[in-house]
């Protein structure tokens, strides 16, 4: 099977620092040995994607940049090294576009935190462009009967909370506290805990999210953090003891949430850090702390097994995510939304318009 690869396609490209995207035309580049050329069909726009825009970060990016790391599509070329995957397989990028199989922590399947991993979006070009590159190893496989669009949102948000809500060592039968849970990353939060035999504490902000939480995304329960007088009783309130919910998934942009998790996860509760806001901190009373035995600790996306469980929930339909689509011409107008948090579950772009 071969596919005609053309010279051109059309990408968002942020060109200088403080500058929106631009959509444009650029050259479709080719494949090294150990790569994959993805013909990206659709690609689910994340908060990530609008840190990487702003510069939110401590971690320089590349520039010029093409943003997007939750794209689904047909690999079309591949280099000379790559056996595993054949032209016309289905594939999916994600943030982690390549780390080197080599250090102590590729070798226990701990990429995420390999120092010469490369992020998709940020450190190399990523999916908001009709064919983009991703080390073969690394890409995410999809059976052929798996919607492009669908399972976007699984890339990452999905790869990330559930490696979160394992990281957070919650049982069957215990409650999660999802902080931002109207968002990309807490909309499929509730769908894979509930999946994995948890109950679940949504927290967000407004009546619409609130009701998508409890009718369609499987949560318990609602607290809504713009009209609570005291979130933290009111969470505690929540569980069936009172004692506060045995995990927590901090998945929102904002400070404040940070604060209050640890006061109001159960003893020896574990609060996982997985939303990363611009400039943030960390505060929490020691002695409360220790006294209560908190542990509190971060969670960064997935590697590859992390990657094959995650689709493999979603295949299995077990997980819906609420999204949109628009064109990814229009890819600034989802992070208008965005910014102003008044996105339901995730928006993709289709590359094609
Ligand atoms: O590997 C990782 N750790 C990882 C992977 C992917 C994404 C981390 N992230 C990060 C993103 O960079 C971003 O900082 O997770 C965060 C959430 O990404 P997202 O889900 O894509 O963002 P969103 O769709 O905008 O959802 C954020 C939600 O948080 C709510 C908002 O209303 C929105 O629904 N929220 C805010 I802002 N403040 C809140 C508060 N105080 C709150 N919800 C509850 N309480
Ligand atoms: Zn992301």
């Amino acid at each position: 099977m071969s596919y005609e690869i053309p010279e051109t396609q059309w990408a968002q490209v942020i060109e200088r620092a403080g500058e929106q995207n631009t959509y444009k035309q650029i050259p479709v580049q080719k494949p090294g040995p150990d790569e994959v050329l993805i013909n990206v069909k659709y690609s689910g726009v994340c908060h990530t994607d609008l840190h990487a825009l702003n510069g939110d970060w401590p971690l320089e990016r590349k520039l010029p940049l093409i943003g997007g790391h939750e794209g689904a599509g047909v690999v079309v070329a591949k280099g000379d090294l790559v056996t595993e995957i054949q032209i016309g397989d289905h594939a999916g990028i994600k943030w982690l576009n390549g780390s080197c199989l080599n250090c102590s922590y590729c070798e226990q399947a701990d990429e995420s935190l390999c120092a010469k991993a490369a992020l998709s979006g940020y450190t190399v070009d990523g999916s908001f462009q009709q064919y983009a590159i991703a080390k073969a190893a690394h890409v995410a496989r999809l059976a052929k009967d798996i919607p492009l669009d669908g399972v976007t949102p699984i890339l990452c948000a999905g790869i990330t909370v559930y490696k979160g809500l394992k990281e957070s060592g919650a049982r069957p039968g215990q409650t999660v506290a999802i902080v931002g849970a109207g968002g990309g990353l807490g909309s499929v939060a509730q769908q894979y805990a509930k999946a994995m035999g948890l109950r679940t504490i949504a927290i967000d902000g407004g009546a619409e999210k609130g009701k998508i939480c409890l009718e369609e995304l499987g949560s318990y329960a609602y607290i809504d953090f713009t009209t609570s007088k005291d979130v933290v009783a009111d969470v505690r309130a929540a569980t069936e003891d009172g004692l506060g919910p045995h995990a927590v998934l901090l998945l929102a942009v904002s400070e404040k949430p940070f604060e209050q998790a640890a006061a109001y996860v159960r003893p020896r509760g574990t609060v996982v850090c997985i939303g990363m806001p611009a400039g943030a901190f960390l505060r929490a009373p020691v002695f409360e702390t220790v006294v209560r035995m908190i542990n509190i600790k971060g969670s960064y996306v997935g590697g590859r097994k992390d990657t094959s469980e995650a689709v493999d929930f979603y295949r299995r339909g077990l997980i819906h995510v609420p999204f949109k689509t628009v064109g990814l011409s229009e890819l600034q107008s989802v992070y208008d939304l965005m910014a102003a948090n008044k996105i339901i579950g995730r928006y993709v772009v289709d590359t094609s318009r």
